[in-house]
């Protein structure tokens, strides 16, 4: 019996208050309005920015269904929709592409302005929801809501991908990876023979040194308090790691030496604003380059001497390692098909979705790097 048009009836992870467990749900998922997709999730990872919700990190609207990173199969489509159709494998995508925006005609923009990540408003774009449990209606999380046996998304929120791939793994290209990737490669630009930092070896860190290393830098240090990190860390391209517990002085002034006066790209991928400063003060204070990715509180701000940037250093940042997602999800995806990056070695966990509790233990006490659940 088809599901199209009906409202669909299945189990999601709800989170009703901070800092408390997920609940697993029966919840209402309406059918896509005009231009939406919905989707059946096959397999969703855990990142570190789900967490910063529940942590009230990232402040949004209660109750909500978090999940960013994940690959699924198209259900049913609204009207309008030409992009899409039912049974296409798919990838959502928190940050959208309109297409039309400044930000997506500009030719390295890739933060569309209808992006929901700077607002946090948790609708989809006609400003309404399509989650309901218990009688009350539900948000949606930067327009992806993925930790649902379903989801409704906005077309320009979801790429089509390869019918091939494998989505328990390619999910990955839907957050982690592609962030993490992209920041060496399209953001800093990483270049042949130069020496990079790395601060925080989780998923994302992980996924930089990937890119630094396929850009051919020479060295890669990997910074982490939790030294469990730092096989695998090597394993996927890191030259040495250390820990800024074993030091006395601060691990700037460390990575200062070990360079022999800077590093040339240096990327902050934790989301604290101390550690933000140290990957700044790391880079040669000439040409070094320093790149935010973490996603620090959203409340709190740092201050700094401009005379730190004066003599030629750069401070940037990026959401999704700078591509614009929907042109890029699919080339990615067909890279991956293509064997130029492995995902696998980021895959630490798989666990039921109604084990997600666990999963999102898992990385709280510093054991997994990415957890993904399969539905
Ligand atoms: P993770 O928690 O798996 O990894 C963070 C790592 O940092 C862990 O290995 C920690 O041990 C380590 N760490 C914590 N505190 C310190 C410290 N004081 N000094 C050194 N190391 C420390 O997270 P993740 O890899 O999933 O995500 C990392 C960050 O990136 C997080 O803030 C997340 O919200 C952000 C993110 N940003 C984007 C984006 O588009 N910019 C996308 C996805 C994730
Ligand atoms: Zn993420
Ligand atoms: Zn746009």
């Amino acid at each position: 019996m088809s599901t199209t048009g009906k409202v669909i009836k299945c189990k999601a992870a709800v989170l009703w208050e901070l800092n408390k467990p997920f609940a697993i749900e029966e919840v209402e998922v309406a059918p896509p309005k005009a231009h939406e997709v919905r989707i059946k999730i096959v397999a969703a990872g855990i990142c570190r920015s789900d967490d910063h919700v529940v942590t009230g990190n990232l402040v949004t609207s209660l109750p909500v269904i978090l999940g960013h990173e994940a690959a699924g199969i198209v259900e049913s489509i609204g009207e309008g929709v030409t992009t899409l159709k039912p049974g296409d494998k798919v990838i959502p995508l928190f940050i959208p592409q309109c297409g039309k925006c400044s930000v997506c005609k500009h030719p390295e923009g890739n933060y569309c302005v209808k992006n929901d990540l700077s607002k946090l408003q948790g609708t989809l774009q006609d400003g309404t929801r399509r989650f309901t449990c218990r009688g009350k209606p539900v948000s949606h999380f930067i327009g992806t809501s993925t930790f649902s046996q379903y989801t409704v998304v906005d077309e320009m929120s979801v790429a089509k991908i390869d019918a091939a791939s494998p989505l328990e793994k390619v999910c990955l290209i839907g957050c982690g990876f592609t962030t993490g990737y992209g920041s060496a490669v399209k953001v800093a630009k990483v270049t042949q023979g130069s020496t990079c930092v790395v601060f925080g070896l989780g998923g994302v860190g992980l996924s930089v040194i990937m890119g630094c290393k396929a850009a051919g830098a020479a060295r890669i240090i990997g910074v982490d308090i939790n030294k469990d990190k730092f096989e695998k860390a090597k394993e996927v391209g890191a030259t040495e790691c250390v820990s800024p517990q074993d030091f006395k002085e601060p691990i700037y002034k460390v990575l200062n030496e070990m360079s022999g006066g800077g590093v040339d790209f240096s990327f902050e991928v934790i989301g604290r604003l101390d550690t933000m400063m140290s990957a700044l003060l790391c880079c040669q204070e000439a040409y070094g380059v320093s790149v935010v990715v973490g996603v620090p509180p959203n409340t709190q701000n740092l201050s700094m001497n401009p005379l730190l940037l004066l003599g030629g250093r750069t401070w940037k940042g990026a959401v999704f390692g700078g591509y614009k997602s929907k042109d890029s999800v699919p080339k990615l995806v067909a890279d991956f098909m293509a064997k130029k990056f492995p995902l696998d070695m980021l895959i630490t966990h798989v666990l039921p979705f109604e084990k997600i509790n666990e999963g999102f233990d898992l990385l709280r006490s510093g054991k997994s790097i990415r957890t993904i659940l399969t539905f």
